[in-house]
């Protein structure tokens, strides 16, 4: 071969192993040195994209006084007097806020008190008078209310929050108010006994003798006995409390019967002619029979309030919708309805605000000075109570 040739060959032999080497080399290539390896705890990294609806993990602990959400119950109970709501209250509370509501009656104080004490449960809301709130205050037998719950308590009038029984409406609202006297059939009775000794020392000769009715509670009929008396209604003196079993006693035989549920009732049907009882159900019952009339009897009546509390031991979902409901209540409009349906005062100043001129102007429901001067509260009395309890027994087993 020529010299020539040959430094050709020689060339083309270069070139072809510089490209040979220039394609095959990959597998040998070193890491890039940004690169790190991956650390031995680190969990292979998910090629999946996260599922709608897994929400994004928190990383940081919530803080410690951050209270879990509440929702308020599906449902609530209110255990009530009878006849003591407007008939399209409950309905316009689960419009507003969705909660279905029901109620559940008792016919006194001294009912609702040993139910509860007996442990019943199941009512979200119940409606004790002023002396029966200091008592389950005593025994915490209720819960505290979240003001932060019920906005419209500033539509309270002012002498509703300072009451002896629960100041600062720590665990009650005020609900409606009211007083305990006489009412009667106008249509068959012209002349009803002025003072209480035409209930209590009753002749034969009296239209009303055997067609009238006392209330069946303890406390209002020793109330009225011992202001007939001339005594303290709340009194702790036995002798005092025994003379009036003994008027008690000896009244019984003009006396038809000891009726909380329908005695209204009873004096517009004409049944009764007289009957012991509370201002709005005789008012209630007089928009339906049309002859009823209610009054205070001369030697005066009692005088009382009724409240909204929360029973101790329901869920905080349950409280919650209780406090929703007696928001409720305390809405102007709403107050205003319950007020002038039931004839009982409303212890809301923005709902007598807008309320009738004649329910604010009727003496029946809100008493002149003159009378409310002759009307008494029955207060609690502590162990003493027990003494009542049993000289009502003896009164309502006495032959
Ligand atoms: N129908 C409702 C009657 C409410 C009476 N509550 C008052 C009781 C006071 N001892």
């Amino acid at each position: 071969m020529q010299r020539k040739h040959l430094l050709v060959l020689i060339a083309i032999l270069l070139i072809a192993a510089m490209a040979l080497a220039a394609c095959g080399g990959q597998a040998t290539e070193a890491p890039k040195p940004t690169e790190a390896p991956p650390t031995p705890t680190e969990a292979p990294k998910s090629t999946e994209a996260p599922k709608p609806t897994e929400a994004p993990k928190p990383t940081e602990a919530p803080a410690p006084t951050e209270a879990p959400e509440v929702k308020p119950a599906e449902e609530i109970v209110v255990y009530n007097w009878s006849d003591y709501v407007h008939p399209d209250m409950y309905k316009i509370f689960t419009e507003r806020t969705g909660i279905k509501i029901s109620e559940d009656n008792f016919s006194s104080n001294e009912d609702l008190l040993a139910k509860l004490q007996g442990g019943a449960t199941g009512y979200s809301v119940i409606v004790p008078s002023d002396y029966t709130v200091y008592i389950m205050i005593e025994e915490g037998m209720l819960e505290e209310l979240n003001h932060d719950n019920i906005p419209n308590l500033k539509n309270l009038d002012p002498e509703f929050t300072k009451l002896y029984y629960d100041p600062g409406n720590k665990y009650c609202v005020p609900y409606l108010w009211g007083t305990t006297g006489l009412g009667y059939n106008t249509e068959l009775l012209e002349n009803p006994p002025k003072s209480w000794a035409g209930v209590f020392k009753a002749k034969e000769s009296d239209p009303w003798y055997g067609r009238m009715t006392l209330l069946d509670d303890v406390r209002e009929v020793f109330s009225a006995a011992l202001i007939y008396l001339g005594y303290d209604n709340n009194t702790k003196d036995e002798a005092q409390l025994q003379e009036a079993k003994q008027l008690l006693i000896d009244a019984k035989k003009g006396i038809a019967g000891y009726d909380t549920d329908n005695y209204e009732d009873l004096v517009g049907s004409g049944e009764n002619l007289l009957a012991h009882g509370w201002n709005g159900d005789f008012l209630q019952a007089a928009d339906e029979y049309g002859n009823i009339n209610y009054y205070i009897p001369e030697e005066g009546g009692t005088i009382w309030i009724d409240n909204m509390c929360i029973p101790k031991g329901v869920s905080p979902e349950e409280k919650l919708a209780a406090e929703m409901y007696i928001n409720f209540v305390l809405d102007p409009e709403i107050g205003k309805m319950l007020g002038e349906y039931n004839y009982y005062a409303t212890p809301n100043k923005e709902s007598l605000a807008i309320a009738d001129p004649e329910y604010k102007s009727n003496p029946l429901v809100f008493p002149p000075p003159e009378i409310r001067e002759k009307l008494r509260f029955i207060k609690p009395l502590g162990e003493f109570e027990s003494v009542y309890q049993r000289m009502w027994d003896e009164v309502k087993s006495a032959q």
